[in-house]
């Protein structure tokens, strides 16, 4: 026996890796669910939600179909137990820590294993745990959760204040809660109670793994890379290491780098918690950069925990347990890619540095991000979550979203506040795609009752969710909050509530605690250098903001009335919020609203799935009839609506990227959808693109051609001072306010017009190219041409030349010219297209289209020829399961384009399906009035 244990110590020794002693596994087998005062079970899903399950089981229909939102609101009133059982393997039994990981719950959860409560949860954002040794026992163990409605816990809390918070587009209506918006009140996305994309669905469910966490000996708890100074000749890192351990030990700590050494370090590891840092440089480190900008590399860092001394809970393993509770420990799955696995943690980091200067300057105070010593221009859009059943975006959602937004030259996503802390795996895809993250803390439009309970659990929900994500490359900015400042100082919040009732104060004091005084605490902890503001948009601490001290949200084109061009004369620092709506294309609306008699805008269908207001519907048709043949029919009204917000869109992109250096990002306003409705979107819910998600490849690629129609009194040449800001959000008040403001609409006609060309360059190096200016009829007759050479600066935007439109085109009238601009470098040609008059003024007609189709590996090339110029190409066939690699482009009369379609219908079927339409299609018939 004697002789055994030493043997046994000296291979302990010797081998020494410690992830033996760590286990995880999920516990999503076996779950049942019913509502709270009912008796009968249903199977559950877990991770899942009460909404799917219910839906599952045929107990309620699909809330997303035409008007079957109202018909669920029911489901918030009531509570809702989910159990099931589970049997601890002997190794789970014997190990000496035993927890249980909830990652997330949404929201009021008590928690019993085994007839004894372990948790009370109040917060969907924070990963719970809880020790369970003494509770989990051999054989069946009962693990219960028991849902709270939030209707019941929160209603009593509104009740009894003296004040009403500002809220979002908390839908309480729809919830039958008459004026009672309660969702200040929970630590749940606010989006769930409804907004002016979204239904108003609030929901319950363990939507986040639950897993079994045991372990022996020791434990990697976290692994942080602090990247400290990065340059292209070194990386000085520092990673500090959090090591749980049962008894007193000796061990090493080594960091390879790809493979190669990076630090070793010995370690006295006491019992309990070990803190250990390490410091170490990395010569000549391959650099991560953004998308456009380089490789967004990711090099491997591997850090090992090696024990010097023996393990006395690995001897007592080898004393007292079978083979196959060894066999047992194998199946368990760990899910952390960096955390819980024993001895070994490995890491893709994106070695790179990032800051974010807010400098004063000689017009206030500038925002822009500054990559690898290179100042970055932001390019990018704005996110909500991609499901209101959030346990349905799965990986390849995520891939997916963050793969079409890379593909469209983004390189930057702000997650915002109304939403959630995304999963794992939306920002692995942005570290491997080489987009930034501009993160939000949940909180967005609303103020808050502030207790010390509730500024206690923001404060976890905010540690949790910084270290959660402090070693991904892609992180770039904390924003506090979504809008607060500007509700609370900007559009009367602080006035309409509660300064009558003497109450501003102490409510700002309590707004104040947690954007001013918690969050940026926890992200100057935990946070490694990232930085933080406190809401978005932001300027100082006691004004709103004002566009030229920090960023800002622009809604005087949409929201305020004021005509697209108004995008050119809005001069500010860095966009962080822009947009315009259009509804779905036709195939997408024909899933949640397929009867055509329910095929009008404003029909009750299409009205529940437009969550802004018949007030947004006005806001699209009053933009479509100013510069767009309105057409009567519902399916070709919902194209224009797209070619209107994509052309809208682009002009505010262009606008913002001419600005460089003075504006140094823009961010539109929204890039997905939760479900399908009509929005500011660029993508359905569907993943479907819509003309402005082809359109922004174009306007977000590295060298942007930017043409400008302006009439020769347009300002636009100075710095605007503030702009006052239009409220964003459509409450009745503003829409009133809004609607009343005139649309001020500039000269028709060729005269007095001037074509101003800039010249827009993101790269990190200087360009050279041939630019090359047409003026070319409709039908494709030159009447005017002009090439220069042009030097392009790195970095930088430069004006190149202003015209008369008068004196390009001729004897031509204006509505029968295009402007064609090419500029060729290199290898690539960019171009643009400008147009003299309004698009309803255009002389377009029906193109002779001719298209030629070959099949290939996974679909089809589709060749598109056109007789004359056709305006927006819309391709299209049945359903939406085929991709179309480029849409809603415009083709130059007798230009043939090939777009690549990903499709498995059969070549008779896809021939017979193939439509195309154009913007002149109906210009016969559609005159204007
Ligand atoms: C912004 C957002 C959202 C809103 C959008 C459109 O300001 O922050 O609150 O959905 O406007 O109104």
């Amino acid at each position: 026996m004697m002789i055994r244990k030493t043997i046994t110590s000296l291979l302990l020794l010797a081998a020494t890796v410690v992830s033996a002693s760590v286990s995880q596994r999920t516990l999503h087998e076996g779950w049942r669910f019913r509502q709270g005062n009912s008796e009968i079970w249903h199977p559950a899903q877990v991770p899942g939600n009460t909404h799917l399950d219910l839906m599952r089981e045929r107990i309620i229909e699909d809330p997303f179909y035409r008007l079957n939102e109202r018909s669920v609101q029911w489901i918030d009133k009531e509570d809702w137990m989910y159990e099931t059982h589970f049997q601890p393997t002997a190794e789970e039994l014997a190990a000496s820590h035993q927890t249980l990981v909830f990652k997330g719950l949404d929201t009021y959860a008590d928690v019993y294993l085994n007839h004894q409560r372990i948790l009370v949860a109040d917060n969907m954002h924070r990963e719970w745990r809880c020790n369970v040794e003494g509770i989990l026992k051999e054989g069946d163990n009962l693990l219960e959760v028991f849902f709270k409605s939030p209707v019941k816990m929160n209603v009593p809390k509104f009740d009894a204040l003296p004040y009403r918070h500002n809220t979002g587009p908390d839908h309480s209506q729809m919830g039958g809660l008459f004026d009672k918006t309660i969702s200040p009140f929970a630590r749940t996305a606010g989006f769930e109670y409804g907004w002016d994309w979204g239904p108003r669905l609030v929901t319950f469910g363990i939507w986040r793994p639950v897993l079994l966490e045991t372990w022996s000996g020791t434990r990697i708890a976290d692994v942080w890379y602090i990247q400290k100074d990065v340059t292209k000749a070194r990386a000085q890192l520092r990673t500090i290491v959090e090591v749980e351990a049962d008894s007193a030990q000796s061990a090493t700590i080594a960091i390879t780098a790809d493979g190669k050494p990076a630090t070793t370090k010995a370690v006295a590891l006491k019992p309990g918690l070990n803190t250990i840092t390490l410091d170490y440089t990395l010569k000549n480190p391959r650099l991560w950069w953004t998308n456009g900008l380089g490789e967004p590399y990711l090099t491997t860092m591997k850090l090992r925990l090696t024990r010097l001394t023996p393990d006395p809970s690995l001897s007592r393993e080898g004393s007292g347990h079978s083979q196959s509770n060894n066999r047992d420990k194998k199946l368990s799955t760990p899910l952390s890619e960096q955390r819980g696995a024993g001895g070994e943690s490995s890491t893709r980091l994106g070695i790179r540095s990032l800051r974010l200067h807010n400098d004063k300057d000689q017009y206030g105070h500038n925002l822009y991000f500054e990559l690898n010593g290179e100042p970055l221009y932001a390019k990018g859009s704005n996110m909500v979550p991609n499901d209101n059943f959030l346990s349905r975006v799965n990986d390849s959602i995520y891939r997916q979203v963050v793969a079409d937004a890379a593909a469209v030259n983004m390189n930057m996503i702000r997650v915002w506040g109304g939403g959630i802390y995304e999963d794992d795996a939306f920002y692995r895809y942005c570290d491997e795609m080489g987009i930034l993250v501009w993160q939000d803390f949940m909180f967005a439009c609303q103020t808050y009752e502030v207790d010390s309970a509730f500024l206690a659990n923001i404060k976890e929900e905010a540690i949790c969710n910084v270290r959660r994500l402090r070693n991904h490359a892609c992180m770039a900015v904390y924003a506090g909050n979504n809008e607060e400042q500007d509700v609370w100082f900007g559009w009367g919040g602080k006035k309409r509530y509660f300064e009558e009732l003497g109450q501003a104060d102490r409510v700002w004091k309590m707004q104040h605690s947690i954007f001013y005084e918690v969050l940026p605490e926890v992200v100057r902890l935990y946070g490694g250098g990232i930085a933080y503001r406190p809401s978005s948009p932001w300027a100082f601490e006691d004004t709103p903001s004002d566009g030229i001290n920090g960023d800002d949200h622009y809604w005087g084109v949409w929201h305020g009335g004021e005509p697209i061009e108004a995008y050119f004369d809005h001069h500010v620092r860095f966009q962080s919020e822009y947009g315009f709506q259009s509804f779905p294309e036709y195939e997408s609306v024909l899933r949640y609203n397929p009867d055509p008699r329910d095929h009008d805008i404003y029909s009750e269908v299409m009205m529940a799935h437009q969550n802004a207001g018949t007030y947004a519907n006005h806001r699209i048709e009053e933009y479509m009839g100013r510069d767009y043949r309105v057409p009567k029919d519902f399916k070709r009204f919902l194209y224009v609506g797209q070619v209107l917000q994509a052309d809208a869109v682009k002009m505010g992109m262009e606008a913002f990227r001419r600005d460089r250096p003075f504006c140094m990002g823009g961010i539109v306003w929204q890039l997905n959808d939760c479900w399908p409705v009509a929005s500011w979107s660029s993508r359905d819910y569907y993943g479907r693109w819509k003309a402005l998600h082809y359109v922004t490849r174009k306007a977000y690629d590295d060298i942007l051609v930017s043409p400008r129609i302006k009439s020769s009194s347009a300002s636009g040449d100075v710095i605007a001072t503030p702009t006052k800001q239009v409220a964003a959000l459509p409450t009745e008040e503003n829409a009133k306010a809004m609607q009343q403001q005139k649309l001020h609409l500039p000269s028709e006609g060729a005269d007095g017009k001037l074509l101003e060309l800039k010249l827009v360059n993101d790269r990190r190096t200087p360009a050279t190219g041939n630019l090359k200016l047409q003026a070319m009829t409709i039908d494709g007759r030159i009447v005017f041409e002009q090439t220069q050479k042009v030097k392009l600066p790195k970095n930088d935007a430069i004006d190149v030349q202003t015209w008369r439109v008068k004196d390009l085109i001729g004897d031509e009238m204006a509505e029968n010219v295009i402007f064609y601009i090419t500029y060729e470098t290199g290898s690539k040609t960019y171009y643009n297209i400008a147009y003299p008059v309004r698009q309803k003024d255009m002389h377009y007609r029906k193109p002779q289209l001719t298209t030629a189709v070959t099949p290939v590996a996974d679909g089809y090339n589709v060749s598109v020829s056109t007789d004359i110029f056709a305006r927006a190409v819309f391709l299209k066939t049945k359903g939406i399961n085929d991709f179309f690699a480029d849409n809603y482009f415009d083709l130059l009369p007798g230009q043939t384009r090939t777009i690549h379609v990903r499709t498995s219908k059969p070549r008779a079927q896809f021939l017979k399906e193939l439509e195309t339409t154009t913007l002149g299609d109906d210009y016969e018939t559609n005159s204007i009035q």
